[in-house]
């Protein structure tokens, strides 16, 4: 059951809380609370209606903002009208004094009016573009983190974090300056062509007689903005994403002296950038003057219309003045209108780059006709299984191997043979392209991938870790409340325990900046505590003892030996030791298992595992001499 409550949060902390602690789903009312309105739902081939639609919930305050520039317009327009009463009526007639304090009020009245509802309109429309810019900022992110590993594969970073951010502003722009813009325009325009037209229908058709040269000029220019603003966006990503890598990779730029050669990267990416900037402040700059000429053109002539008008007689002298206010208010709005129609281009442009992201389909956690309530036994067969990344050439070919519950099974090869691609199947990262692969009997495809994932524990070849504390570390992703002497266990097992403790903040300290750096074999041991601690089922160690030496190495093996016990294993390593003592080896080459059994086997046969072994024994076997002549 479903059910959706409204409640309007004002504070954080109290977000904060209900969020965590009820299944309640906060839906937006203003720009304060968070939404869960689906915006896969704004989706339209017209950008406008999309638009639109990204503002379900904001819709009647922003129609309110409207009304209520209306209602400005309206009070300004009167004002005039009133001035217009006032000069040619009342002034130099010897009212009584009354009458001008009646007229006085009435212009505070009307002041009042155009005041307060100009403030409550840029209020209410502020709050839609806000709570509309809110919302998308957090729906980018939810629905970008649940996108499928292809997606991430071909995206850039850069590109995605301009998206996100810079995209998202154009949006909240648009709604609060430019779609506003445009409304104010639109009905001071109509309200003052009308109260013109009462006046003099013929000084009113002499107002706007520029309008359709505006008006073309403007769909003129709207177009070329829009081609040069997207271009300018696009180079804008490239640039970020050239940052976000060097700053990622600064280590490397460092050690390789490649700093020149990244400048004159960035510097040829950075003038690119500005050369569009440039083309595309040259459109900006040649319309606004051409729309400056056609509007100070128009001026002239209602004005000189007017005054030859007023002095033949054919309208009072009031009505002149009234006119020469009004026409003022037909005249900036069809310049504004160019304008903002131009402007606009950037927010439609933005909102179409923002609604790509919103159309791609999230990785279905849920879909799937099996998730079985307990845990999985963990047995596993792989029938002819093929896999090709993104309809590329095979990567993995015909393979076939089975392991009972509780079993491990390492993988070795030379770089590149497919070890990587074989484990990320399990987890559903990717899905195999042919062949079946049956988990407890059940074809692996049909279990839903959140229940995979809560069965696998996996350390991957380069393990990341947040800039959080390493407890919240080791403890990423477990549901249920853990104890410390948990977390220590896991910690211990991963032979990191003692490492943690030597910290001045222990388990508190922080990874990353502001906090310890640290080592890529201290890296590689947290990450094998946060799959330890999430006591899976299916455990896939990727390489996952690379970078520690081959004491801490024994010391994590035999620890891992007690754990592994009761789970069905994968581990990958280059070291025969790590591997030996598996129930299943298989040797992979070019995505291929060229040979498969236990360690006995293999080394009795001729082939890649011999030959590894051997060379592997020789090593050691020259460094053992090598240590006893220097203990010698
Ligand atoms: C096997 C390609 C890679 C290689 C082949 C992870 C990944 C790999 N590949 C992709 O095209 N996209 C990817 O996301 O697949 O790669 P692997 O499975 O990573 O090999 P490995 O784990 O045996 O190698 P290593 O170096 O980790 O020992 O052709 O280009
Ligand atoms: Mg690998």
């Amino acid at each position: 059951m479903s059910t959706s409550v409204r409640v309007q949060v004002y504070d954080i902390p109290l977000f904060r809380l209900l969020k965590t602690h009820s299944r309640i789903k906060i839906i937006v009312i203003n720009s304060r609370t968070v939404s869960n309105y689906d915006l896969k739902n704004s989706i339209s081939k017209n950008r406008m209606i999309g638009l639109w639609r990204m503002m379900t919930g904001f819709r009647l305050i922003y129609l309110a903002a409207l009304l209520g520039l209306g209602v400005a317009a309206l009070a300004k327009t009167a004002t005039y009208l009133l001035l217009r009463r006032f000069i040619d009526e009342i002034l130099g007639q010897g009212y009584p004094w009354q009458t001008l304090a009646l007229v006085a009020v009435g212009f505070l009245v009307l002041a009042l009016f155009e005041g307060g509802f100009t403030f409550l309109s840029g209020r209410w429309a502020a709050q839609t573009a806000e709570g509309t810019a809110l919302r998308l900022r957090n729906y980018l992110f939810n629905h970008i983190q649940r996108l499928n590993f292809t997606y991430h594969d071909n995206m850039k970073t850069g590109e995605l974090i301009q998206r996100s951010t810079s995209d998202v502003e154009a949006v909240r722009r648009f709604y609060a300056d430019q779609a506003i813009g445009l409304g104010r325009i639109v009905i001071l325009f109509t309200v003052n062509f009308i109260a013109i037209w009462f006046l003099s229908p013929q000084l009113a058709l002499i107002s706007v007689i520029v309008v359709p040269f505006l008006l073309i000029v403007s769909i003129f220019f709207f177009g070329r903005v829009s081609k040069r603003y997207e271009a300018y966006q696009e180079q804008d990503a490239t640039l970020s994403t050239t940052l976000q890598e060097n700053l990622s990779g600064v280590r490397v730029v460092k050690a390789f002296g490649r700093q020149d050669f990244e400048m004159e990267k960035f510097e040829v990416d950075n003038l690119e950038k500005y050369a569009r900037a440039k083309r595309l402040v040259l459109m900006h700059s040649l319309y606004w003057p051409s729309s400056d000429i056609l509007a100070g053109f128009q001026m002239l002539l209602g004005f000189v219309a007017g005054a030859i008008m007023a002095i033949n007689g054919a309208i009072s002298v009031g009505t002149y003045v009234a006119y020469a206010g009004m026409v003022i208010w037909i005249i900036w709005p069809m310049r504004g209108l160019g304008r903002i129609i131009v402007q606009m281009s950037t927010g439609l442009v933005s909102c179409d780059r923002v609604t790509e992201i919103i159309k791609e389909d999230e990785e279905p956690l849920n879909v799937g006709s099996h998730a079985p309530e307990g845990h999985t036994r963990g047995e596993l067969i792989f029938d002819d299984v093929d896999f090709a990344y993104g309809g590329g050439e095979s990567v993995l070919k015909g393979i076939r191997f089975s392991c009972r519950p509780g079993q491990s099974v390492a993988l070795l090869g030379s770089t590149g043979s497919g070890k990587t691609s074989l484990v990320n199947l399990l987890p559903r990262f990717y899905d195999y392209t042919s062949g079946s692969i049956t988990l407890d009997g059940v074809e692996l495809n049909s279990y839903t991938r959140k229940y995979l994932r809560s069965q696998i524990g996996i350390v991957e070849q380069e393990p990341f870790l947040f800039s959080r504390s390493l407890r919240e570390n080791i403890s990423y992703g477990v549901t249920h409340e853990v104890t410390d002497e948990e977390v220590y266990e896991a910690a211990r097992a991963a032979a990191i325990h003692e490492v943690i403790l030597s910290f001045p903040e222990g388990y508190d300290t922080r990874v990353g900046e502001k906090g310890v750096t640290l080592s890529g074999g201290q890296k590689q041991r947290i990450a094998i505590a946060r799959a330890l601690l999430r006591d899976p089922r299916i455990l896939i160690l990727d390489d996952a003892t690379s970078s520690v030496d081959t004491e801490t190495e024994s010391s994590i093996r035999k620890a891992l030996q007690h754990l592994m016990e009761g789970r069905t294993t994968f581990i990958i390593a280059h070291r025969i030791q790590s591997v030996m003592n598996a129930d299943l080896i298989l040797v992979l080459d070019k995505g291929e298992i060229v040979q498969s059994g236990m360690h006995e086997e293999l080394v009795a046969r001729t082939g890649i595992y011999r030959d590894i072994y051997d060379i592997q024994s020789q090593i050691e076997e020259e460094l053992e001499q090598d240590l006893e002549l220097a203990v010698v």
